[in-house]
């Protein structure tokens, strides 16, 4: 018999799920919208996913298998609509990916099926996180994610020192998965590894991250570029930095390519992590850039700072200031819906539409690098707007 909890349980959950958001009306940039309300958190996991229902065997109806955070989705829209593999964190610390779906991608967004499974191909893998899901041009659909294991060579008393290296899985519905090799490329540690939608040079093309340490980039870093002849056997034998680290800017310690690049006439939108460092630890920031059509390695155009950094209420949480963004989507209305988890904890939308991004991205100021260069750069905007309201007044 189904404990009577449930029902009441149910009933408040059924509140949160079917809760109409809206556009935070307070923020304002005419880059995005924000949202009043993360859309999805720890309590939209399904209580069946979290509980026992059976009375007799939970009788004081415990939580026996609890979630911690939902963060860090991959996203895609897919058939009408916007689902998201969403990095689902126990309460044992462990991510699994779980399917949730939305009619709208601002709100009502459920979770469906069960959590993600494939073939178990690698015993050592011990966490997986932070999928990208990726609709390539050879008609699969593409998941990569950060696979974690202990570190082999670390001594007897370090028990968290990791590897993280790029899990490879593709789909064409979403429900059958088909776990391939990971992806091998000449750096000890991949975090923030992409697929390029297109075929470039007739080869896939991935962005990674090469990097020396689990958490430092040591002498690697930056976002880089590579080719793979072959998707089944996945190789990237020669990875080229397009985007560097650079001293003093919202990306100066580390960054990483977030979604997929978005198609545009212009070129190819990136959004990526950028993470400085701060008295009170690391600060992750979302920065986009773009790429050439032509040649989706080559940078060629570049806002100054953040275009999304943590927001109020966003600051605080498990690993508190930090924004991070793996998913984002476009629809047939070029609408776009950038989904981000804030301080690793919870998942908030985003809206923007094609021409804003490409707007942004192309006429916003670059970084000039210096505070006195940054002056004489803001003191031209103002004294272009001076002349402007001189004249109306
Ligand atoms: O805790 C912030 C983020 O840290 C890592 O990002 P990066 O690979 O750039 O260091 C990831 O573990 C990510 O999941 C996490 O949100």
């Amino acid at each position: 018999m189904i404990h009577e909890k449930y029902a009441e349980l149910a009933s408040r959950q059924e509140e949160l799920l079917s809760r109409p958001n809206e556009r935070n009306t307070e923020f304002y940039n005419g880059v995005y919208d924000r949202y009043k309300y993360p859309v999805v958190t720890r309590h939209h996991v399904p209580i069946h996913w979290r509980f026992d229902l059976d009375a007799e065997r939970n009788p004081f109806f415990m939580e026996r298998l609890g979630i911690n955070a939902t963060l860090n989705p991959g996203a895609i829209y897919h058939d009408g609509k916007y689902i998201l593999v969403v990095r689902t964190e126990g309460l044992d610390r462990k991510s699994i990916f779980t399917l949730a779906e939305s009619e709208t991608g601002i709100d009502n967004f459920r979770f469906v099926d069960q959590p993600l499974v494939w073939d178990d191909i690698d015993p050592n893998e011990t966490n997986m996180y932070d999928m990208r899901l990726v609709k390539h041009e050879d008609g699969w659909i593409y998941g990569i994610y950060c696979s974690e294991q202990k570190d082999p060579d670390a001594p007897a008393y370090d028990t968290s020192s990791a590897v993280a290296q790029a899990g490879l899985v593709r789909t064409r519905d979403l429900k059958t998965w088909e776990r391939l090799p990971n992806i091998q490329t000449g750096s000890p540690q991949q975090r923030n590894v992409v697929l390029h939608p297109e075929f470039v040079d007739g080869k896939y093309a991935f962005y990674t991250r090469p990097q020396d340490g689990f958490i430092s980039t040591g002498s690697g870093g930056g976002i880089a570029f590579g080719l793979c002849d072959n998707i089944l056997n996945p190789v990237i034998d020669q990875e080229t930095v397009i985007d560097e680290r650079r001293y003093h800017t919202v990306y100066e310690v580390k960054n990483g390519q977030g979604p997929a690049p978005i198609k545009t006439d212009r070129g190819w939108i990136h959004i990526a992590h950028g993470v400085r460092n701060t008295a009170a630890g690391l600060r992750y920031v979302l920065y986009t850039f773009a790429t050439s059509l032509d040649d989706p390695a080559k940078v060629i155009a570049k806002p100054g700072g953040h275009f999304i950094a943590p927001y109020d209420d966003e600051r605080v949480g498990d690993v508190s200031n930090v924004i991070f963004c793996n998913g984002a989507v476009v629809n047939e209305k070029n609408e776009v819906f950038i989904y981000y988890a804030s301080s690793d904890t919870r998942i908030h939308v985003a809206t923007t539409t094609v021409d804003r991004l490409v707007d942004y991205t192309f006429n916003t100021p670059a970084d000039e690098f210096r505070s006195l260069d940054n002056a004489a750069q803001r003191a031209k905007l103002i004294a272009q707007n001076e002349q402007l309201l001189g004249e109306r007044a």
